[in-house]
């Protein structure tokens, strides 16, 4: 078996996902900032060893996405961030993508820029030690958006970037993200997810990238966060197994974004999912769902390291919990 494919499948070892903790540096200093926490690179730093070293963290978590400034950072005791998670169990990943831009020639889409230079860009990583990699394209829902030209260009560049992973030995975590944004129905969300997964899907497969060697991580389908209604768990679980029901069935797995959803309900979705018969396992990579709380009891201060690491692996616990269902639920 390839390397991708070895570390692939460890991604989404039973009872495990992937912990996000990629954000950008201006979208964790906002974060910081709101949490009353100066945003410093220090401050970055400490933050992220306190997830990082969460007592217990890798009986839940097989990896964690770190961003280009945590990579280059080191614990407290002075061992860079992905030589003291591999010691702890966990697998070291990296967000390679440069964010999403306003698309040219397309009003009101958005195209995630980063594949120049890339590869030698991946090469780095790997001597840094990651194991896997992350990018993440943006899909807006409008009454007339997104247009067929955006997805195209979208699940193009995530192939391209796929291609690149896999080349250098690296996993692409695949994240084709169907905003929650607006007041949309579940049902256009579900008609929307399921174009992009066409087209990403396309594009791998012309680019040859091999779907035992990436995880993909898409949005759950469900209704516009400004919909007057809320889906129920087993309403969201259906109709996103529903779309899915289109990817390879060699996939490695999926790990679902959790797009802004309150932590519970993000849980309590994924534990539904996990009813339904799938030839992948159906886990997690969220990012605010699992941190936010996290963020909040912790809110910079060194006292209140524990508090922060209790937070964060209590909804670990939930979501591992939930995604061990699947083991009750289906016996091999
Ligand atoms: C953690 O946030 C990630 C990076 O965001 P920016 O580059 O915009 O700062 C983001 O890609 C994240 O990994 C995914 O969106 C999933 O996070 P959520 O919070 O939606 O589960």
């Amino acid at each position: 078996m390839s390397t991708c494919r070895q570390v692939a499948a460890r991604m989404v070892a039973p009872g495990k996902g992937v912990l996000a903790a990629d954000e950008s540096i201006g979208t964790m200093s906002a974060r910081l900032t709101t949490a009353g926490v100066e945003p410093t690179p220090e401050n970055r730093r400490a933050y992220r060893e306190m997830l990082a070293a969460t007592p217990g963290l890798a009986d839940g978590v097989s990896g964690i996405i770190f961003c280009d400034e945590t990579l280059h950072q080191r614990f407290a005791d002075g061992r860079p961030f992905a030589d003291a998670v591999r010691a702890l169990g966990i697998l070291p990943g990296i967000k390679v993508d440069a964010g999403a831009k306003a698309c040219p020639g397309l009003p009101g889409e958005k195209i995630t820029e980063g594949l120049d230079g890339l590869v030698e860009r991946l090469a780095g990583y790997a001597e840094l030690g990651a194991a896997f990699a992350k990018w993440r394209a943006v899909i807006t829902i409008t009454d007339e958006l997104p247009t067929a030209a955006g997805i195209r260009a979208n699940a193009h560049a995530l192939a391209r970037y796929a291609a690149a992973c896999q080349e250098a030995g690296i996993v692409p975590i695949v994240e084709p993200e169907v905003l929650m944004d607006g007041t949309h129905s579940l049902r256009r969300c579900a008609e929307v997810t399921a174009r992009v997964h066409a087209a990403v899907v396309a594009e791998l497969a012309a680019l040859s990238v091999d779907p035992a060697g990436i995880v993909l991580k898409p949005n759950m389908v469900i209704e516009g966060a400004d919909h007057p209604e809320r889906s129920a768990p087993e309403q969201v679980a259906e109709a996103t197994v529903d779309v899915l029901s289109a990817l390879p069935t060699d996939l490695a797995g999926v790990a679902f974004l959790s797009g802004g959803q309150p932590p519970e309900r993000a849980t309590a979705n994924l534990a539904a999912m996990q009813v339904h018969r799938t030839p992948w396992p159906v886990t997690f990579s969220f990012g605010r769902a699992l941190v936010d709380p996290a963020l909040a009891a912790w809110a910079g201060d060194p006292a209140r390291v524990a508090d922060g690491q209790a937070a964060l692996a209590e909804r670990v616990a939930a979501n591992a919990a939930a995604v061990r269902r699947r083991a009750e639920l289906q016996p091999a």
